[in-house]
C-alpha cells in the first residue's frame, strides 16, 4: 500500500481551482477555473510541495486525489444535502447576509448549522491527512471557520492562517448569531487572521472580546489553547489583489484590443459606454445603479443612442430565494428602461446573464468610458482593480463605492455611496465631464497602486504575517 502523500503547503477553500469539463463525446477533463486566488496561489505553489484541500464542485463521492498544473488536488465530498444545507444555506444564507450588513434578513436553521459542522470537520480530516510535520496550512473565506480550531486540536505541529474574502460585521451584528462563540472559537484555531480592511480585523477583535471573553490588544487576541495554555492570535488587513502583470499584458495584446474595437462597433459607436460588471449579488448595487440611470434619462441627462449601458451580471447562487427576487427585479427594470428608452438595434441598456473568458472582459473594460462598481458591501472588489489595469491607455473613469475594500486603496477613482441615488448621478456626470487630462492623471494613480500592490505582493505578505505571527503572550509580532 502506497504512503499518504504530505505537503508543506496546504490550501484549503471551499472549492477547488479546477472544474469538470464534459465533452460531447462524454469524456471529461478538468480545466483550471479562471479565478483571481487561482493565480495567487500558484505563485505561491511554485517551487513548494504545495496541495489544495476543497470541493470539486459536483454532489456525491469525491474523486479521487490527482495533480493537476504542479498541483495536488485533495477532493472533499459534499451530499446534495450539504449542498442544500451547509453551502447555499448557512454559508450563504446565513453567514454571506449577516457578513454583508443584513442588506437582506439573514436565515437561521439549526440543521444548515449542524451540517456547517459536519463540513468543516471533514475539511479538517483532509487538511490533517496531508499536511506534513510543520506544514502551513492557509484556510480560506467564510464557509470554513471551524477548521482551524479543527486542525490545532488534531495538528498542534502545523501552522495555520485564515484569510476572509470578505467583510468581518460589526460587533452589533455579528452577535445575531446564535452560533457566534462557536464561530469566535473556531477562528481562534488560527495563528494568523488576515482580513481585506483594518475595520474587518477589528471588528473581528471586538468580537472576540466583548462575545468571547477573550483578552485582546492592539491586534493580538489572547486564547485558551487545546492544552489550557495561552495563545496569542494576530488580526490583521492584508487587502487582495489581481495578476497585473499577466492582466496588463493580455489587455495590450492585439486580439484583445480589436475585439474591444469591435465591441464597440457591434454597440452602434456610441459617445458614451457606462459597464457594470458583477456576480448577480444584492450585495452589488446592481439594482442602485440602474435606478440612478434610469432618472438621467427621465431627466434627459443621459440621452441614448449617444450613451449605452452595458451590464454584465455572472449567474449566482440561483438557488437561494434572495438571489431569484433579485434576478427578477433587475431583470424587469432593464425590461422597463429598454422599453422606454431604446430605439430599434439601439437599446437603453445591454443585459448579459452570462460569464466570459478573460480576454472578453479585458475588452469590455477598454471600452468602458465609464466602469460603474458601486456595492452596498464588499470585502475587496477584483473587478476596480481589473478595469484599472486594462486601462493602459490611461482612458476611462471608474466610479467606485466607499463600502468597498477597494476604496481603501483606490482614492483616486470617483467615490460614490450608492444608497444616495442623487450623489450617485452627480458621480456619475462629473466622471464623465471632468477633464480628460485630469482624468488620465487619476487613472495613472489608480493603476500604480494596482501595480505595486499585486496578488504575488499579497500572497507574500500574508505568509510573512502568517510566518511571524505570536504564538505565545509576549512573543514579539511582525508587519
Ligand atoms: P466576488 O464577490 O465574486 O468575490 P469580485 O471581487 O468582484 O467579487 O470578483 C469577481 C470576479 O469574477 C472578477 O475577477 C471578475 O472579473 C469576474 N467576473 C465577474 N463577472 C464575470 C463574467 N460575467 N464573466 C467572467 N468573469 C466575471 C469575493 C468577495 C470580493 C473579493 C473577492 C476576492 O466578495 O469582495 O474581492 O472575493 O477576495
Amino acid at each position: 500500500m502506497s504512503r499518504q502523500r504530505t505537503f508543506d503547503l496546504v490550501i484549503a477553500a471551499n472549492r477547488l481551482p479546477v472544474d469538470r469539463v464534459v465533452a460531447p463525446d462524454g469524456s471529461s477533463e478538468w480545466h483550471r477555473s479562471p479565478g483571481g486566488l487561482v493565480t495567487a496561489m500558484d505563485s505561491v505553489m511554485r517551487g513548494r510541495e504545495g496541495a489544495w484541500v476543497g470541493w470539486a464542485g459536483e454532489t456525491g463521492e469525491a474523486p479521487a486525489p490527482f495533480e493537476e498544473s504542479g498541483m495536488w488536488l485533495h477532493p472533499v465530498p459534499l451530499s446534495e444535502e450539504e449542498q442544500t444545507t451547509y453551502y447555499e444555506g448557512f454559508s450563504n444564507d446565513t453567514l454571506w447576509p449577516i457578513y454583508h450588513d443584513v442588506i437582506v434578513p439573514a436565515h437561521f436553521h439549526r440543521e444548515w448549522w449542524q451540517d456547517y459542522e459536519v463540513v468543516n470537520a471533514r475539511f479538517a480530516d483532509a487538511v490533517c491527512e496531508i499536511a506534513a510535520p510543520g506544514a502551513k496550512v492557509w484556510i480560506h473565506d467564510y464557509q470554513l471557520q471551524l477548521v482551524p480550531a479543527m486542525v490545532r486540536a488534531r495538528r498542534p505541529d502545523v501552522r495555520i492562517g485564515w484569510f476572509n474574502h470578505i467583510p468581518f460585521p460589526p460587533v452589533g451584528l455579528f452577535a445575531q448569531l446564535p452560533w457566534r462563540a462557536k464561530i469566535i472559537e473556531g477562528l481562534l484555531g488560527a495563528d494568523y487572521l488576515g482580513f481585506q480592511r483594518q475595520a474587518d480585523a477589528q471588528n473581528f477583535v471586538r468580537a472576540a472580546r466583548q462575545l468571547g471573553g477573550c483578552a485582546t490588544k492592539g491586534e493580538t487576541v489572547t486564547a485558551k489553547g487545546p492544552d489550557g495554555g495561552e495563545r496569542v492570535v494576530r488580526a490583521s488587513a492584508v487587502p487582495i489583489s489581481i495578476d497585473y502583470a499577466g492582466l496588463d499584458e493580455l489587455a495590450r495584446s492585439e486580439p484583445v484590443q480589436e475585439r474591444a474595437q469591435e465591441i464597440r462597433e457591434s454597440l452602434g459607436n456610441p459617445d458614451i459606454v457606462m459597464l457594470g460588471v458583477d456576480r448577480l449579488d444584492y450585495t452589488k448595487g446592481i439594482r442602485h445603479r440602474l435606478k440612478a440611470y434610469e432618472e438621467l434619462l427621465d431627466e434627459g441627462v443621459f440621452v441614448p443612442p449617444e450613451i449605452t449601458f452595458v451590464q454584465v451580471a455572472t449567474p449566482s447562487r440561483e438557488r437561494v430565494e434572495a438571489y431569484k427576487t433579485l434576478r427578477t427585479e433587475i431583470e424587469t427594470t432593464v425590461g422597463r428602461i429598454n422599453g422606454t428608452y431604446s430605439d430599434l438595434g439601439a437599446p437603453a441598456v445591454h443585459y448579459l446573464h452570462q460569464s466570459y473568458p478573460r480576454e472578453e472582459m479585458a475588452a469590455l473594460f477598454q471600452v468602458a468610458d465609464v466602469m460603474l462598481v458601486t456595492p452596498l458591501r464588499d470585502g475587496m472588489n477584483l473587478v476596480a482593480k481589473e478595469y484599472v489595469t486594462c486601462r493602459h491607455d490611461e482612458g476611462g473613469a471608474l466610479v467606485l463605492s466607499e463600502f468597498t475594500g477597494a476604496w481603501h486603496e483606490l482614492h483616486q477613482a470617483f467615490v460614490c455611496n450608492p444608497h444616495d441615488i442623487e450623489g450617485l448621478k452627480q458621480t456619475m456626470v462629473r466622471a464623465l465631464e471632468t477633464d480628460p487630462k485630469e482624468k488620465r492623471r487619476l487613472m495613472r494613480a489608480l493603476r500604480r497602486r494596482v501595480c505595486e500592490y499585486d496578488v504575488q505582493r499579497w500572497a507574500d505578505r500574508f505568509l510573512s504575517n502568517l510566518e511571524s505571527a505570536p504564538q505565545r503572550p509576549g512573543r514579539s509580532k511582525g508587519d
